[in-house]
């Protein structure tokens, strides 16, 4: 179990991931404290359950068996492995002249179908999608559609990618010099706040029927964000959507965040998320060679 989040994710080694040549390849381990626990409603089969309460403690969570300063000290030495695979990611993306995003946001906000518009709008540019999800190689599948390279990530348990999974993926990949990495998240606003994979920007979608009050109850998350994608604003005129809340309320949390209205789609503000994207990839391309 992962003790940063709660989530069931077994360390930053407990992972299965698919292989560009198509097989699954499971490496779970499982580590943490699971028993038998017994709820006052029946299951038909008998199964464990990772035993965690969210509570007050310095930790954040509660494990039974663990003390407070325990957890933290857990906690701290699975970010800072996290952290050592971000920054190998980020060298080799450095050394390629890459630029990868990490998209993060609820599930349904529009992940996928903003990628797949996305790559069709970059045409020949060369890159790859990392998809992160908790089973099925569904997303995969619309982003191979496109023709572009995508490697799907089944966290099982785990509610977010980390910096090791992204790694491996990347080796996978293959990239190509000055390529576009993106990386789908696991839908899910608190975890994947908190875990650097290595990419350059991290930009959050947030779809209008989702509620102006997100940003306010996830900060985390769009404090993270560099770039955040109001997405489905072709809805807004069917529903009660106050789109300049939505804006004000992510400024509350991030003044520096930037934002942009889209729709996935009707196209409508696509070209302004890719000159975002081209200017952020020759921004670096540029500090790297200053
Ligand atoms: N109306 C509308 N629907 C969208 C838009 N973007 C995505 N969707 C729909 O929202 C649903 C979830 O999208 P998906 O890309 O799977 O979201 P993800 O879970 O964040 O990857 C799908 O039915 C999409 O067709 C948009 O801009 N407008
Ligand atoms: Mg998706």
């Amino acid at each position: 179990m992962c003790t940063v989040c709660g989530c069931g994710q077994g360390t930053v080694e407990g992972h299965s991931h698919e292989h560009g040549h198509g097989h699954e390849h499971g490496h779970h381990h499982h580590h943490g404290h699971e028993h038998h626990h017994h709820h006052d409603h029946s299951h038909s089969h008998d199964h464990d359950h990772g035993h965690i309460h969210f509570g007050a403690g310095a930790a954040g969570v509660s494990v039974p068996g663990m003390s407070q300063a325990r957890l933290v000290e857990v906690e701290t030495d699975i970010l800072a492995k996290n952290d050592l695979y971000a920054q190998g990611n980020r060298r080799v993306l450095r050394a390629l002249g890459g630029y990868a995003v990490n998209l993060v946001s609820s599930p349904g906000s529009g992940k996928t179908t903003l990628l797949v518009k996305t790559i069709e709008m970059l045409g020949d540019a060369p890159l790859a999608v990392i998809e992160g999800d908790q089973q099925t190689t569904n997303d995969a599948d619309r982003i191979r559609a496109t023709g572009a390279r995508a490697i799907q990530i089944n966290t099982g348990k785990g509610c977010h990618l980390d910096g090791h999974m992204v790694g491996h993926a990347m080796d996978d990949l293959g990239l190509q010099p000055g390529a576009f990495l993106f990386i789908e998240n696991v839908g899910n606003l608190v975890c994947p706040a908190a875990f650097d994979l290595g990419e350059d920007a991290k930009v959050a979608i947030l779809s209008v029927t989702e509620g102006e009050d997100k940003p306010l109850k996830y900060p985390d998350m769009f404090t993270a964000a560099r770039l955040a994608i109001l997405n489905k604003v072709d809805l807004a005129p069917y529903t009660d959507a106050d789109l300049d809340a939505y804006e004000a309320n992510l400024h509350r949390v991030n003044p520096e965040i930037e934002i942009l209205q889209v729709s996935a789609r009707t196209g409508e503000g696509m070209e302004a998320w890719l000159d975002w994207l081209r200017r952020a990839h020759a921004a670096k391309s540029l500090a790297k060679a200053g």
